[in-house]
């Protein structure tokens, strides 16, 4: 970790407000950790760890976020040691909300900000401005996102675009534009506790979404209505394991991860298990 300490904050639509797609209601930029038990926001004290291809080698690696100063912190190895890469994007005191992705399809994740409704997206893990800029989503009265923000390459064309989570409701857009969901469906429970994750469990070449609730992870192998596919634990409960799936043996399955302070634990299989690759980077 570089840097003091910092408050990450995210914020969900209101629970009761679960079918509104417009109407929120303001959660305090003090919303305690806890608070993301109750479906209403969380904030970290260690900054977002974020995980992606950052070099194009086919294999998801480390990363942080802080949003004090704007700056990313990416490595390029799941092995111990420093940042590989180290830039601004975003200001002091950001409120975007971290987003990484392949905006542009080139096989190398990138970094991003969604401030309220704006999505703001670099093609290049250097500083720098966007490269793409569009409105998806809504913009609440503190100025961040409405629902959380996820990325995914939901159509399969090997670009990532982006996604809302609204208590159970999930919003997807196939494409980096402004304009409205493609698909919209409901997964997860009325006043959904879990954490969402994004990734390609089954290896198809598409994206789909997930929940982690304190340490079981509830993942589903299309972006629809339904239930969980796959069903197993893996790490403690947020906020002590921050949950970071990715494909850490270049298959092209995304498996499970989680992050602490320092320590990063991946495993390589959808099942339930222990951590097979380990290691500190903060
Ligand atoms: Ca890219
Ligand atoms: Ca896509
Ligand atoms: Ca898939
Ligand atoms: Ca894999």
């Amino acid at each position: 970790m570089k840097g003091k300490a910092l408050n990450m904050r995210r914020f969900a639509v209101a629970a009761t407000a679960a079918a509104a797609l417009v109407a929120v209601t303001g959660t305090a930029a003090t919303a305690a950790p806890e608070d993301r038990d109750s479906g209403i926001g969380i904030q970290s004290t260690t900054g977002v760890h974020v995980t992606g291809d950052w070099n194009g080698d086919g294999i998801d690696t480390a990363g942080w976020y802080f949003d004090d100063t704007g700056t990313w912190y990416l490595r390029n190895s799941n092995t111990s040691g420093g940042a590989d890469l180290a830039f601004t994007f975003g200001s002091t005191d950001e409120v975007g909300y971290p987003v990484v992705g392949d905006w542009d399809g080139n096989g190398i994740d990138t970094v991003g900000l969604v401030r309220g409704g704006t999505w703001l997206l670099r093609n290049s893990n250097t500083a720098g401005s966007a490269d793409v800029a569009f409105v998806y989503g809504d913009t609440g009265p503190d100025g961040q996102p409405v629902g959380y923000p996820v990325a995914g390459d939901w159509d399969g064309n090997g670009t990532d675009t982006p996604g809302l989570r609204r208590d159970n409701l999930w919003l997807l857009r196939n494409a980096n534009s402004s304009g409205g969901a493609n698909g919209t469906f409901t997964y997860g429970d009325q006043y959904e506790t879990g954490f969402e994750v994004v990734g390609d469990w089954n290896g198809d070449g598409y994206d789909t979404i997930g929940l982690v609730r304190a340490g079981n992870w509830l993942l589903r192998n299309t972006n629809n209505t339904g239930g969980a596919d796959l069903s197993f634990s893996y790490g403690a409960a947020w906020p002590d394991h921050w949950p970071v799936p990715g494909d850490w043996d270049n298959n092209n399955t995304d498996t499970p991860g989680v992050a602490d302070a320092g320590g990063w634990f991946f495993r390589n299989s959808n099942t339930t298990g222990s951590g097979e690759i380990v290691f500190n980077f903060a």
